[in-house]
């Protein structure tokens, strides 16, 4: 009862036009299992991908989608651990070498030989995809798979993101983005982890979506004229947050987040935008001893944990849902910044 031929949202080349069409399915190799995505969600790295403005060649032609939440329909011949049937989503990492230093310390998101979801092998914008067994993430089967479809990118990565930032109970992280994707469920995951959030981004919708998932404060970045003083203000002794997320696709938040950043604090990156570069004053780094660094999705082990905080139902981010034929679309309000929270394509429709 497989079919031979899916729907699928196809590019065929860089910046050029989506195609919705039918297209083969893939037979699952000895390790891999092919998983019927249900439902997608949208992440801006799809954009990225789409638009080639990172430098890190895609596939050709390509397939889309990294945040898939399905049901696991085959699976080949060394598959022990998955079943037919089993709720199973495919991540940004679609798999890894499993052999290498970085894979042997569950650090596989630096495997230097990895397969990237609706990057370097097909995604999730179709009704069927192939994972690698060892990668996909285990779905409870009582939980929605529309709603946990942002938990497999973006859930798990801001969770790894607050989770590298050291911050602890009761201190404050800024949120960069709280608006977007990523930034409305690192809003949920920092509130469940006991850290007090100031949401950054803009416009009355994000603001008021940002108060409804716990942000004690919000600063519209296009509103304010004193980004930094407005940040720091909103702690209560006026130093500044103890970490910052920073989840926005624009370069100019990051060259401030090291400004507003309390001594001590840590500035995790993990939006990317195109060409961007991090600068920070290299003497008030070294007199405030401040931390700089990155963070990329998650391994196995906190991907299970991003999906329990889910289960427990500590994690309740906006999405809409919409046909995976309305990708278009769904991309135009990316690019414009429209979209407050997530966008979940139903490969059904
Ligand atoms: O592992 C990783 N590091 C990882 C994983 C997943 C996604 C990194 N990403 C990257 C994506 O590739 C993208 O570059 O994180 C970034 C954010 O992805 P997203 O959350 O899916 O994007 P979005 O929904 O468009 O949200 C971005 C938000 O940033 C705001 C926008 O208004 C929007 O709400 N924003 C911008 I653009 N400029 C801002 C500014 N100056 C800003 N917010 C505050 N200040
Ligand atoms: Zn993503
Ligand atoms: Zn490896």
């Amino acid at each position: 009862e497989i079919p031979t031929e899916q729907w699928a949202q196809v590019i065929d080349e860089t910046g050029g036009p989506l195609h919705y069409r039918r297209i083969p399915v893939a037979k699952p190799g000895p390790d891999e299992v092919l998983v019927n995505i249900k439902f997608s969600g949208v992440c801006h790295t799809d954009l990225h991908a789409w638009q080639g403005d990172w430098p890190l060649p895609t596939k050709m032609p390509l397939v889309g989608g990294h945040e898939g939440a399905g049901v696991v329909v085959a699976r080949g011949e060394l598959v022990e651990d998955v079943q037919i049937g089993d709720h199973v989503g495919i991540k940004w990492l679609n798999g890894s070498c499993l052999a290498c230093g970085f894979c042997q310390q569950a650090d596989e998101p630096l495997c230097p030989k990895p397969q990237l979801s609706g990057y370097t092998v097909d995604g999730t914008f179709q009704e069927y995809c192939i994972g690698k067994a060892a990668h996909v993430a285990r779905i409870p089967k009582e939980l929605p798979l529309d709603a946990v479809a942002p938990v497999l990118c973006a859930g798990i990565t801001v969770y790894k993101g607050l989770k590298e930032s050291g911050a602890q109970p009761g201190q404050w992280v800024a949120i960069v983005g709280a608006g977007g994707g990523l930034g409305s469920l690192a809003l949920q995951y920092a509130k469940a982890m006991g850290l007090r959030t100031i949401g950054i981004d803009t416009g009355d919708a994000k603001k008021d979506m940002c108060a409804t998932l716990g942000a004690e404060h919000f600063v519209d970045f296009a509103k304010s004229s004193n980004l930094v003083k407005d940040v720091q203000a909103a702690t209560p002794d006026g130093l500044g947050p103890h970490a910052v997320l920073l989840v926005a696709v624009n370069e100019r938040p990051f060259q401030q987040a090291a400004e507003y950043i309390r001594p001590r604090g840590t500035v995790v990156c993990i939006g990317m935008p195109a060409g961007a570069y991090m600068k920070a004053p290299v003497f008030e780094t070294v007199v405030r001893m401040i931390t700089i660094k990155g963070s990329y999705v998650g391994n196995r082990k906190d991907s299970a944990e991003a999906l329990e905080f889910f289960a427990r139902g500590l994690i309740k981010s906006p999405f809409q849902t919409v046909g995976l034929s309305e990708l278009p679309s769904v991309y135009e309000k990316l690019q414009k910044g429209e979209v407050a929270g997530r966008y979940v394509l139903d490969t059904s429709k």
